[in-house]
């Protein structure tokens, strides 16, 4: 009875301690596995990033585990990854990091090339740049040599080649006042009405705690109008329906300082007669292709559009099938 008892208490223990393992292992990410089974050609000698400098040997299987090794690195700041690596012929050199940390390596930024087929043994270096929305917190970096791979795969299995696995600890230091605004970029210079276009920011400063805010002037002076609310990310999807200056109002700390502004043209209506001429450039009212007579009546017509195409000036090669956008203003067919 007292034995039976304790045979209880024991196999409770026991699957316990199994569920709480279990329960560990499901909240770290698991991530694909990449198999090589040769190394005797070509592996990685060494990989040196942001505080790891990792020398090693070649080891089959994969990939290998250099986990317990940590490279720290800073939001939009560059470190240079630096690989070397026994060489044989047709190297390609991949480092893979899973930046928003949710397990695979096929995100945006996820996916850098070091170097392509090379014979020698480096260093090949890369500068790697945090992107402005990777999470902070610890994530896996994979660095890969796959023999004539000349597509990067961060699954890869093959027989020649070598995949290592490391950590990588991303930090955000808090925003520095004044801050620098840097430079307005935007997606479209020349949008229709009402089609969406991105702003966003070159050459700001980063940093926690900041933030952005886009206005619209329609001169490109005073007054400016808030067109977003104040937002952690300078990247901002808009639309307008007439040509339009912005500008980004960057702030860390109460300090605002203002980027300088960009034009985004939304083109006017148009009609007419013209030309379809290969033989001749763009201007002038002619078109040297179909393509770029679309794009110029694509915002809208006021009127009645002809396009006369210039006899035996084809043929017009077409790299992809000719698709004409539904036309503003246009009640009758287009000649
Ligand atoms: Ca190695
Ligand atoms: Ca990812
Ligand atoms: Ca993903």
């Amino acid at each position: 009875m007292r034995k039976n008892v304790f045979n209880f208490y024991k196999k409770a223990i026991f699957t316990l301690a199994l569920a709480m393992l279990i329960n560990l292992h499901l909240k770290a990410q698991t991530y694909c596995s990449s198999n090589f089974t040769s190394v005797s050609f070509e592996h990685i000698t060494n990989v040196t990033f942001a505080g790891i400098n990792n020398t090693s040997v070649g080891t089959v299987g994969g990939p290998v585990d250099y986990t317990s090794q940590v490279a720290t690195v800073n939001v939009g700041v560059p470190s240079t990854l630096s690989v070397t690596i026994l060489a044989d012929a047709s190297e390609y050199i991949y480092a893979f990091i899973d930046w928003n940390q949710d397990g695979d390596f096929s995100d945006s930024e996820e996916v850098y090339t070091v170097a392509t087929s090379v014979a020698t043994s480096g260093p090949f270096t890369l500068a790697i740049t945090p992107p402005n929305a990777a999470t902070p917190g610890t994530t896996r970096m994979r660095v890969m040599l796959d023999f004539a791979g000349s597509t990067p795969n961060p699954c890869k299995s093959g027989t020649y080649g070598e995949a290592e696995d490391y950590t990588v600890n991303v930090v955000t230091s808090p925003c520095v006042a004044p801050p620098t605004p840097g430079n307005a970029t935007s997606s479209k210079i020349n949008a229709c009405s009402g089609e969406n276009f991105n702003l966003s920011l070159t050459g700001n400063s980063l940093g926690s705690g900041q933030t952005y805010k886009w206005q619209y002037s329609l001169t490109g002076n005073a007054p400016w109008t808030d067109v977003s609310l104040a937002q952690v990310s300078p990247s901002f999807s808009t639309n307008q329906n007439i040509s339009t200056y912005y500008r980004c109002m960057v702030t860390c700390s109460g300090n605002s300082v203002y980027s300088d502004s960009i034009q985004v043209i939304t083109p006017a209506l148009v009609g007419g007669t013209f030309t379809i001429n290969g033989a001749l450039p763009t201007g002038g009212g002619n078109f040297a292709s179909f393509a770029e007579a679309i794009d110029y009546i694509k915002c809208g017509i006021n009127g009645p559009v002809v396009f006369n195409v210039a006899v035996g000036s084809g043929p017009y090669a077409l790299s992809a099938p000719l698709n004409i956008p539904v036309i503003y203003g246009a009640t009758s067919p287009i000649l």
